[in-house]
């Protein structure tokens, strides 16, 4: 269907003119035009969101009043969605990346039916067990397409999820996948360092149907932008290779025309929107005052006189909510077409489809590949670094799991995270599975989370551990909404030798550990390094870390062992075969170091046991029947990993023994940085003779 932008209730004389004087093509859209006036259904959201926010006595009104108009004609006449299926492959992704302003998407899910979203549950906006929390949830509201909360975050989830659009429709056609991004950003979402990072792989790679809405109204929380920033954002993204416009935002056909010409972009597009916080509030719209706290009740009253609207707190009126149930109808048909197409896909591209879209892998695959590995490693036993023994398991992995997506943030050589032949993903052929992130680990870390909400991909990437810190906001949120993402980190200690203290991770594995739902793996050679990346790519709604040696290591386990011995989190790798008066335990590349230990404490005659913990996480999972026998009853429990101790303490006890590091590294060749730190042998021998007082 082709369709000019109709004059309707919204629209002015001097809008419609000229737009119709610039016809443009809009194949999918059906142009609904309410019969109702586009200034009550945005006074709609307005009155819930200062409804909500006042009885909660918390909240953000004023983001949501000034964006309403242009969240208004998003919804009505642009944004491809069905209420009914929050789930439909081939719906638009509408990110409110100023989640702070989520009374916004509550309004928006509850006025177009959204079932879930019922009033009462505006009515208890931030109260617990509500599906209206303070910030917009991925996996709490049907509807929301991910958190949001930390500004920037969304607008670089965004960036992925139109990667993965682009990347599904070369594999899968643009028959079933055929959608676009939308964003709503505000001042601070563009003022975080992330978006330049966001922006500029967008236009690198020339996301055209990525789309952001930028909510220009000149306020923070602090007051006027002016105080902080004084950036020409249209410039900005011209500059990343965007296109860019102004307008009003509150002007529905200036919103309406803007979003028509972003339908044909060929380059991501950004609106920024001037508003009025807080529009329609007597005394506080246009200030801070309205960002981030209840109008209160006089305020309130001054706002529904200024709108005009006479309705009592969290009352819709039958026909302003008809229309908007009628704007939630919309896209029907375009979902039933879409329904047709799919059916008519080759069964096995369809099932395909489906089995990526939800998340499930070719089991028999993976479980093919890993064993091929394991055969290869059992066959002819490999002393390689775990970064090359993690490139050794992709070689496998990759063509097996055509999900998997992988990259590195200008580290590609140095993770190992491409093997050969592995095509590029670029703007003009976005079939291949392999992105050259540049130097953007938090941009990454996040696109690659946008990618994995998108669904259809499991992305993997590349970068060192210390700049694990570089992308933590991105993994917490992964962890925080239950996403399969696994960031390859190698140079994992001092192992990395004479870059220095700046690059070796210390503190790195216990930061990361600490987050919650987050799977840490450091496996101690080619055969741990094989079942850690089994492990991650199994762990269908938790994130992963591989944490992967620079320095070569010794290969440990050298029979073929069917099972993944790694899934338990950790296992006897050596040992006497009666009782043991040491045990030791060890991650990645100090598991050889406490087998050494063992060896040396043998020729003492003390008998000792070397456990291997290559997952902290799933290892304090286990039953504790598991637990108590691997951490056994020997007198003496040493802990060795070349980093704080922080977080040991659960396996070794506080009176246990642990050889690592307390400081800062250094930079030299890392046997030498092995010894002067005291992470030998020879070191972990002795201090467990001085304490079972053999010394
Ligand atoms: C990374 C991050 N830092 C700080 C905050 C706290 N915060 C919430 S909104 C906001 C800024 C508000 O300004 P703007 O983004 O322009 O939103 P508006 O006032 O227009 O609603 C800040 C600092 C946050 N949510 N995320």
């Amino acid at each position: 269907m082709v369709s000019t932008p109709q004059k309707g209730p919204f629209m002015s004389a001097k809008a419609s003119s000229t737009a119709a004087a610039t016809p443009v093509e809009r194949r999918e859209q059906p142009a609904v035009v309410p019969a109702i006036a586009h200034a009550s259904m945005a006074n709609a959201i307005r009155a819930l969101a200062m409804d909500a926010v006042e009885q909660a006595k918390s909240g953000h009104p004023g983001m949501p009043m000034g964006m309403a108009d242009v969240a208004t004609v998003l919804f009505s006449r642009f944004l491809k969605f069905d209420p009914a299926d929050p789930a439909w492959p081939d719906r638009d992704r509408f990110v409110l990346s100023a989640g702070h302003g989520s009374m916004l998407i509550y309004a928006l899910l509850y006025l177009t039916g959204y079932e879930a979203m019922t009033i009462d549950q505006i009515k208890k906006f931030r109260q617990l067990g509500s599906i209206t929390a303070g910030h917009p949830e991925f996996g709490h509201t049907p509807g929301v397409e991910t958190t949001t909360g930390p500004l920037g975050q969304g607008l670089a989830n965004a960036v992925g999820m139109a990667i993965a659009e682009k990347h599904l429709a070369a594999v899968f056609g643009d028959t079933v996948v055929n959608h676009k991004t939308y964003v709503i950003a505000s001042d601070g979402d563009l003022m975080e360092g992330i978006s330049q990072e966001a922006i500029a792989l967008a236009g690198h790679l020339g996301l055209n149907k990525l789309i952001v809405l930028f909510d220009d109204n000149g306020i923070s929380i602090d007051g006027a932008l002016s105080l902080a920033d004084s950036v020409d954002q249209a410039k900005r993204f011209e500059a990343a290779g965007w296109t860019a416009s102004r307008i009003d935002g509150h002007d529905p056909a200036a919103i309406n025309m803007a979003l028509e010409k972003a339908q044909t972009s060929d380059r991501p597009t950004l609106i920024a929107c001037k508003t009025k916080i807080g529009f329609g509030a007597p005394t506080k719209q246009g200030s801070e005052k309205s960002h981030g706290s209840p109008l209160g009740a006089d305020e309130i009253a001054g706002a529904r006189k200024t709108l005009g609207w006479t309705s009592a707190p969290f009352e819709v009126p039958a026909d302003i909510l008809k229309a908007w149930r009628m704007v939630g109808a919309r896209c029907k048909n375009l979902h039933a077409d879409w329904t047709k197409r799919f059916a008519a896909l080759d069964s096995s591209k369809r099932t395909e489809f489906e089995r990526r879209m939800e998340g499930e892998l070719p089991m028999q695959a993976l479980a093919g590949a890993v064993r091929a590995v394991k055969e290869k490693l059992a066959a002819q036993p490999k002393e390689i670094a775990t970064r090359a023994a993690s490139e050794f398991a992709l070689e496998s992995l990759i063509p097996a799991l055509p999900e998997m997506i992988g990259g590195s943030a200008d580290l590609t050589g140095s993770n190992n995270t491409r093997i050969k032949n592995m095509k590029v993903i670029a703007a003009d052929d976005f079939s291949g599975r392999f992105i050259h992130y540049g130097v953007r680990e938090h941009g990454m870390a996040a696109a690659m989370n946008g990618m994995a909400l998108h669904g259809g991909i499991i992305p993997y990437s590349g970068t060192f551990l210390i700049f694990s810190d570089y992308c933590r906001p991105a993994i917490r949120l992964a962890a925080l909404i239950d996403k399969r993402v696994i960031h390859v980190m190698t140079h994992d200690s001092i192992g990395l030798g004479e870059d220095g203290p700046t690059h070796q991770p210390v503190e790195h594995l216990a930061a990361l550990r600490a987050i919650p739902n987050l799977l840490v793996f450091r496996p101690c050679d080619a055969v741990e390094t094989a079942e850690c990346w089994q492990l991650a790519l199994e762990a269908k709604n938790r994130p992963s870390i591989l944490a992967l040696t620079r320095q070569n290591l010794p290969q440990l386990r050298n029979r073929l062992d069917e099972d993944n011995i790694c899934a338990r989190g950790a296992y006897e790798i050596a040992g006497p075969d009666g009782r043991s008066e040491v045990s030791i335990f060890a991650t990645g590349s100090e598991v050889s170091v406490g087998v050494e230990a063992a060896k040396l404490l043998a020729a003492q005659g003390v008998a000792a046991r070397v456990v291997s913990v290559p997952c902290f996480e799933l290892f304090l999972e286990q039953k504790e029947e598991y637990r108590l026998a691997i951490i056994g009853d020997a007198k003496v429990r040493v802990g060795v990993e070349a980093a704080v101790r922080q977080g040991w303490d659960a396996i070794i006890g506080s009176n246990g023994i642990f050889i690592g590091m307390n400081s800062f590294g250094a930079s030299a060749p890392y046997k030498e940085l092995y010894k002067a730190f005291g992470i030998t042998a020879e070191a972990v021998a002795n201090a467990a003779l001085a304490k079972l007082g053999k010394t």
